[in-house]
């Protein structure tokens, strides 16, 4: 098969990538992280991984840097830094898109023109806030008293971002951090660091003053966890599994930084009988099958009216077995990548197995694909029903379930018996239904007659146990900064 050549700035790259990005320096460590790529299993790159020591000196790095020219720096001026971060990452969305390509396994022209570009616009639409975050006059009714907030930065920031979309939520959490005027120390997922530990040479080479962007690759269980429990880390914002977030909210207790969580998902995915069948089925699939099913939205358990049960399924297996698999930088172009370890992909063909003891049907896929790399085929379960483990867990792969409902009510009831609460939504061309719907799904996000939408300026977030705090648009900023409330006599 014919891989796409690498830049020769991607080449470069990965020959300086070794080194903890702290302040200016790139510093050694102790801890090698092997690095990946899934749709081969062969060895990328080996970057540093941080020690709890490593954690110490980047976040007194961060310290520094916030009384230092970043402290001071006119709004207006970090807002324009910012664009310029923006606009170097569009520039070099083929570099982004091939660093995410490599470690992650999506195919390079969703990483570029996806991930990469969204991630440029997540920058630019942040990059507008600095010298917009205002406080407020206060009608206090003391006589004699003059009081005013200030929106203050909340300090030292450490974000925890995941595999799923490397370069994308590590903007998803920067970009505000940064409009809002705090310094960061970036961990990305031990599988995905190499977009990361580029944008941190970016942002020195662009001008941010050292210390401001902090990137240090580590485990989760120790570089993860001492930046949870870190007595010098005012904020954590964290997305990844809701396990996870759990660990980091007990970590945090110690000096009670603030933490915000996105956490895992199972969402419920609805088509009514009045639904338009041409939009909602080509909707359903790819709710569940974008970015090869590894998104915390995925449209996993499919509610389908009875009455187009057979005919909905029969569409998306059909669907399923015409997807193109393969590797990320594939000349031909794919569909979908590999998953992204060998341990996701058993995790994966777990939930598979434990469908068909449970009775599911295989429907499409259903099993792995090729001896190298870690590819499963696109598949479709039908007779799901909600108590089998495929139906409450969430998979975080290639597997759709179909479940059949009668009534609206009852699905309404199905949909929300779940933990989580990230994201539902549902077909149909019913306006007062689709309205019912969005109103009683219990959700951080609903998509009607449509799937997966997001915005920087729109607030994205969970309920119940798919966490708090709500990223991009203006709820953001909130996450990182605080009000301090002043009084004059
Ligand atoms: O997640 P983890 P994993 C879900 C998905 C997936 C499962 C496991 O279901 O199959 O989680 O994936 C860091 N203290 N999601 O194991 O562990 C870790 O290094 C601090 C959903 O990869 O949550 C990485 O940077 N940090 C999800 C990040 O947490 C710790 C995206 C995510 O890893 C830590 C990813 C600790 N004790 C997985 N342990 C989504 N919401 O989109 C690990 N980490």
């Amino acid at each position: 098969m014919t891989m796409i050549p690498l830049l020769p700035e991607v080449a470069a790259f990965l020959d300086r990538v070794q080194g903890l990005r702290i302040a200016d320096a790139r510093v050694d460590s102790e801890i090698t992280i092997p690095v990946e790529n899934p749709s081969t299993g062969a060895r990328l790159a080996c970057v540093a991984g941080a020690s709890a020591a490593d954690v110490d000196s980047a976040v007194a790095a961060a310290r520094t840097a916030l009384s230092g020219p970043w402290g001071r720096m006119m709004p207006h001026d970090r807002g324009q830094l910012i664009v310029r971060l923006a606009d170097a990452i569009e520039d070099r969305k083929a570099v982004f898109g091939q660093l995410d390509a490599l470690d992650n396994g999506k195919p390079f022209a969703v990483a570029r023109d996806v991930d990469a570009v969204w991630s440029a616009r997540h920058f630019r639409y942040f990059a507008g806030w600095p010298d917009k975050i205002e406080g407020a006059t206060i009608p206090v009714s003391t006589p004699g008293r003059f009081n005013y907030t200030r929106i203050e930065p909340v300090g030292v920031c450490g974000l925890i971002t995941p595999w799923n979309y490397p370069t994308l939520m590590m903007a998803w959490k920067l970009a505000p951090a940064l409009a809002a005027g705090n310094t960061v120390v970036l961990k990305p997922a031990e599988q995905t660091p190499l977009s990361a530990l580029y944008l941190a040479d970016l942002a020195l080479e662009l001008g941010f003053p050292p210390g401001v962007v902090n990137v240090i690759p580590g485990y989760g269980q120790e570089a993860g966890a001492a930046l949870a429990a870190h007595p010098g880390v005012d904020k954590i914002g964290f997305t990844g599994s809701t396990e996870t977030g759990r660990r980091i909210v007990q970590a945090s207790a110690g000096n009670l930084k603030k933490v915000s969580l996105e956490l895992g998902g199972k969402a419920a995915n609805i088509i009514f009988d009045d639904a338009d069948l041409a939009r909602a089925i080509p909707g359903a699939f790819w709710a569940l099958f974008g970015n090869n099913g590894q998104s915390c939205t995925a449209g996993a358990r499919l509610y389908v009216q009875r009455p187009l049960l057979e005919r909905v399924t029969e569409a998306l297996a059909d669907m399923a077995r015409g997807l193109s698999v393969g590797p990320g930088m594939a000349a031909s172009g794919h569909d979908l990548g590999p998953v992204i370890s060998s341990p996701q992909m058993e995790k994966v063909l777990g939930y598979i197995a434990s469908a068909r003891e449970e009775g599911a049907e295989i429907c499409a896929g259903g099993a792995r694909q090729g001896e190298a790399g870690y590819f499963v085929q696109p598949t479709v379960l039908g007779a799901v029903q909600d108590q089998m483990r495929v139906a409450r867990e969430e998979i975080f792969g290639p597997v759709l379930c179909v479940l059949p409902f009668d009534e609206e009510d009852e699905v309404l009831a199905r949909a929300n018996d779940t933990i989580y609460g990230l994201a539902a939504g549902c077909w149909t061309e019913n306006l007062g239904r689709a309205n019912r719907m969005a109103a009683g799904l219990r959700a951080g996000t609903i998509w009607t007659n449509c799937w997966g939408d997001t915005d920087a300026a729109s607030p994205f977030g969970g309920m119940g146990q798919s966490g708090y705090g709500r990223e991009m648009g203006r709820e953001a900023l909130a996450l990182y900064s605080q009000t301090k409330s002043v009084w004059q006599g």
